[in-house]
């Protein structure tokens, strides 16, 4: 089968053949449909990070199941379904708290795809950027038939972990005030999760004007272009003086991160969504923390419990509450692949999807 291979770091990722296993024991054959390209697949092929090459990256994938191993009862081939990538073992602490999103499995995965005898890693136990997938029946949630699957592939990660930032992580109340460092894919999701909260104001911050315009069609009631205006004072301006009750930083930028932390009055909440460099520091005058009780906090994927929220995400969708069609600026095919990476460097999309 086809598959966009990492064979080497800041090179363009290669289209190629790959074997790829029958499912086994707990594991399902995924038909991907559409597969949304985030930046942390970037963050991946650019940083020496554990996904080693060779590697398929991908991880905002949709499908049908093709074939389901032994002891696999949940799902049956035919099904729609949309991975939720990384592990959840169902067995650690973190899984038995209710936070799949912090999961530290103590198992391994064995290899599943191949390029004549060399295992191909699979990246976050997603690999979306194939015509197929084998992952475990606890990586897949099922979709509701009618709900399209070229649109729904983007709730495995933009979605997931934008409204689930506002919504579980953050607990953002009606009413609220909301600053969104960063625009993006992720972002514009923080953005319609504030709207969907009942935030009042939702400032958008980014450096590029188009961005803002997606934005504003995601819910922003103001924005700041940061290249322009200095986003503190400029998030001051519009709260009265004193900063908001939220704020949200989706780049992954310890500048924007501390301007995130600055933005929000006393007691506020300043939430990293953003995925940093291995090596990043930030720093933060501890006085300061303490004499304002403000909190930061990071947020991984949402800390979102996908067989739970995924489905609601899609009622969401299906009743017109949750914007993604907005979302999808272009379509590529795989081979397209280093195309899709190059818009979003530049700013073009506010996400694509790549269509099998
Ligand atoms: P994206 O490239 O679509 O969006 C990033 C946005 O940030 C773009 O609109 C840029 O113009 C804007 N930007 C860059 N620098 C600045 C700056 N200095 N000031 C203001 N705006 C700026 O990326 P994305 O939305 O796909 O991903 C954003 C980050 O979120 C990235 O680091 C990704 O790895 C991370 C992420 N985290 C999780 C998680 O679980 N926490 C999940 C998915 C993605
Ligand atoms: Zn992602």
């Amino acid at each position: 089968m086809k598959a966009a291979v990492m064979y080497e770091r800041r090179k363009p990722l290669v289209i190629d053949d790959l074997d790829l296993v029958e499912p086994g024991p707990g594991e399902v054959e995924v038909q991907l449909v559409a597969s949304g390209v985030c930046h942390s697949d970037l963050h991946h092929l650019q940083r020496d990070t554990a996904t080693k090459p060779p590697a398929v990256l991908g991880h905002e994938g949709a499908g049908i199941i093709r074939a389901v191993g032994p002891g696999v009862t949940r799902v049956k081939t035919g099904d729609h379904v949309v991975i939720a990538f990384g592990p959840k073992c169902g067995e650690c602490y973190y899984c038995l708290r209710g936070q799949p999103y912090l999961c530290t499995p103590s198992y391994t995965v064995r290899p599943r795809l191949f390029k004549g005898d060399t295992p191909v890693n699979q990246f976050i136990e997603a690999a979306t950027y194939a015509e197929r997938t084998v992952v475990f029946e606890r990586n897949v949630v099922k979709l509701r038939d009618d709900a399209p699957m070229d649109k729904c592939c983007l709730i495995a990660c933009g979605v997931a972990t934008g409204v689930g930032a506002v919504v579980n992580t953050a607990h953002v109340e009606a009413g609220s005030n909301v600053v969104v460092i960063g625009a993006g894919g992720v972002g514009l999701n923080v953005v319609q999760g504030a709207r969907l909260a009942g935030a009042t104001r939702i400032i958008a911050v980014d450096l590029l004007d188009k961005k803002l315009e997606f934005a504003r069609e995601m819910g922003a009631t103001h924005v700041i272009n940061a290249g322009r205006e200095d986003t503190v004072e400029a998030v001051k301006a519009l709260t009265g003086g004193i900063g908001a009750d939220y704020a949200f930083e989706v780049i992954g930028n310890p500048r924007t991160i501390a301007q995130a932390y600055d933005s929000v009055h006393k007691g506020g909440k300043a939430v990293v969504v953003g995925v940093a460099d291995e090596n990043a520091e930030l720093t933060i005058k501890p006085v300061w923390m303490m004499r304002t009780g403000r909190t930061l906090m990071g947020c991984n994927y949402g800390s979102a419990r996908p067989q739970v929220d995924f489905p609601k995400l899609v009622d969401l969708y299906m009743e017109g509450r949750i914007k993604l069609d907005e979302l999808i600026t272009r379509r590529y095919s795989l081979d397209e692949i280093n195309d899709a990476f190059r818009a979003m460097e530049a700013g073009e999309v506010a996400r694509s999807i790549v269509v099998f």
